[in-house]
């Protein structure tokens, strides 16, 4: 299934404190690409943002934001 037709397909912004090089960056993005529910996801050290996609069939908003916690990050927004 391509994410284009996924119906419960949503994105989600945020602000990240934490991540202080590629390697920060990579490592949160590599934990929620883990996630059930996580179809993909970009973080950037250098603007702090992370953004995910996902099926909101399996993930909402606060459940990936304790992904983040948990994986040493802060969410700030
Ligand atoms: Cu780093």
């Amino acid at each position: 299934m391509s994410q284009a037709t996924l119906e419960t397909l949503e994105t989600l912004e945020l602000s990240v404190e934490g991540m202080h090089c590629g390697g920060c960056s990579g490592r949160l993005q590599k934990a929620l690409n883990a996630k059930e529910g996580v179809l993909s996801s970009t973080a950037s050290h250098e603007t702090k943002r992370v953004s995910v996609a996902y099926d909101s069939a399996l993930l909402n908003e606060a459940r990936i934001r304790e992904h983040i916690t948990d994986a040493g990050f802060t969410v700030i927004s």
